[in-house]
């Protein structure tokens, strides 16, 4: 059976702890056997990591670094098909998503931060000093250092690159700990960057679990500088007390219980589009996802039963055929979460508009499917208005005007991504700076402009990553004060 190895100074190897299982999602069946790190492991990553920051890679010139990723994105690019293959095998997510979504943003991380990195300036102020000669202060911008990457299993390439190409865009050395879920894609490209040139320990990959694992060994590991996470709240935590130790910088993006407003004004047929999309797409495994959908009343019943029918449209089965439009859920662990939510609508009185159940599909009776699912009529203290359900369902709540949706859109520990539907532009922007998120979309949904600010509000996460944002957090700015 297949193995996947630890990538640690350039080569693979086997860890020094438990061989894990990883399974097809689609199937159950068990597709290969990862190799978890323990704690010398993960200490021996941290240790390449921080000796690269003193080598060949930290001689390189800006233009030299961009030159570098930029032949990553190329080498993600020409093994297109492994990756996706990859990603498919470890997600069961569909091969129209992987190859529109996860690997062509997996590659073009690197070269928007190449195209960041290449641009940046930093500040400079004059001053006047009473010899009246003055003095110059300017700041120059050095990375942090050795950069824990820890990811989630749900867009595993794109999420991880997302971190790991402003991290070396910067100077940095990462260690990366993909999810236990998806440890494929992360180690093949452990093979492009070697290909690419890029310097051994620049880049390295552990895998294992959580807490008590792998993960909690690289985020409380001392020589870890800044820890870049993403995954969620109580993970996050975790992780923000073990960065504590140290005083070492946090970028936190976690979990979320979105809201869409839809106005008696919008578009129908594109807000259903739109929110079929936000509410089912990637199987409702999305962190900006809609769990909570608030309709004004006037159009409440056509906007219901359109996404009830919308929800009734997808395909399930092959991941690996084009004509399949929803592929399972994570794991057999997560579906028994999904589903614990399914019951509890049921128990709470919700209406099922569509789903609740489980899809009986042929070939897949092993794989963790569940139906797309669309109820109303809890009361919003329920919890499967509260909690994040990370599945592919959504709740609908009627609203009489435009405080009350604000309202009831804040109402929630949460605050990473909102979508308001309106053709009433001004109301669009009026409503977006009242809600409290990191992200709102007027009229369309994960539409992304790769240098805009993300991240989330209250408990959805903290800090900003994206563009200059991301070269915020992987930098540090040292100011030089030269008097003149
Ligand atoms: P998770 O928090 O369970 O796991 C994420 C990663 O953290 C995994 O690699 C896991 O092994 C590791 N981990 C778990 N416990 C740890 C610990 N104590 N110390 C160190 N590492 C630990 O999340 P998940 O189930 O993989 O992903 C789904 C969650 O991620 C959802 O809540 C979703 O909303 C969130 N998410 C957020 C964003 C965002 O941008 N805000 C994006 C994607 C996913
Ligand atoms: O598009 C991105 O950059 C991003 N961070 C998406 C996050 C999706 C969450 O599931």
């Amino acid at each position: 059976m297949k193995r996947i190895q630890n990538f640690i100074n350039g080569r693979f190897v086997d860890g020094t702890g438990d061989l894990f299982e990883n399974r097809f999602p689609a199937t159950g069946e068990v597709q290969s056997l990862v190799s978890a790190a323990g704690e010398q492991d993960v200490d021996a990553a941290v240790s390449a990591a921080k000796r690269a920051l003193r080598g060949p890679w930290a001689r390189l010139s800006v233009q030299e670094r961009i030159a570098l990723l930029r032949k990553v994105a190329d080498g993600i690019n020409a093994r297109f098909d492994e990756f996706l293959r990859a990603e498919i095998m470890d997600t069961g997510k569909p091969v129209s998503i992987a190859s529109h979504i996860d690997i062509p943003r997996g590659a073009a991380n690197f070269n928007v931060f190449a195209d960041q990195i290449a641009s940046v300036a930093t500040e400079a102020f004059e001053m006047a000093t009473p010899d009246g000669a003055g003095a110059l202060n300017y700041a120059i911008r050095m990375p942090r250092g050795v950069i824990g990457v820890v990811c989630p299993w749900n867009l595993p390439l794109l999420l991880m690159t997302w971190k790991v190409a402003p991290a070396l865009a910067c100077g940095n050395t990462v260690v990366v700990k993909p999810s236990e879920e998806t440890p494929a894609t992360a180690t093949l490209l452990g093979e492009v960057m070697n290909e690419a040139g890029i310097p051994e320990g620049v880049y390295n990959v552990v895998h294992g679990f959580g807490g008590g694992s792998t993960g909690e060994f690289l985020s409380s590991h001392p020589d870890v500088d800044a820890i870049t996470f993403t995954g969620e709240t109580t993970t996050g935590e975790a992780i923000m007390a073990a960065a504590s130790r140290g005083v070492r910088p946090v970028s936190l993006e976690l979990g979320g219980k979105n809201p869409g407003i839809v106005f008696d004004d919008a578009d129908i047929d594109i807000t259903i589009e739109g929110l079929g999309r936000s509410c089912f797409a990637n199987t409702g495994q999305v962190c900006l996802g809609t769990e909570r959908l608030y309709v004004q009343r006037g159009i409440f019943d056509q906007v219901a039963e359109k996404l009830a029918a919308r929800a009734r449209t997808y395909a399930y089965g092959d991941p690996f055929d084009q004509k399949t439009t929803m592929g399972p859920l994570i794991s057999e662990e997560h579906r028994r979460k999904v589903l614990s939510y399914y019951e509890k609508a049921k128990a709470g009185g919700a209406e099922i508009l569509a789903g609740g159940g489980v899809p009986s599909i042929q070939g897949y009776e092993g794989g963790s499917w569940v139906e797309p699912t669309v109820w109303t009529g809890l009361p919003e203290d329920s919890p499967v208005v509260r909690d994040e359900i990370f599945g592919p369902c959504t709740h609908i709540t009627p609203f009489d005007d435009e405080e009350e949706a604000i309202q009831l859109a804040n109402n929630s520990p949460y605050g990473l991504a909102t979508s308001i539907w309106t053709t009433n532009l001004s109301r669009g922007h009026r409503v977006a700076g009242q809600i409290d998120a990191g992200i709102t979309w007027v009229n369309c949904w994960f539409l992304r402009d790769l240098r805009t600010a993300f991240g989330g509000s209250k408990r959805s996460g903290i800090g900003r990553e994206g563009g200059v944002h991301s070269l915020e957090f992987y930098t540090e700015l040292r100011n030089v004060c030269v008097k003149l």
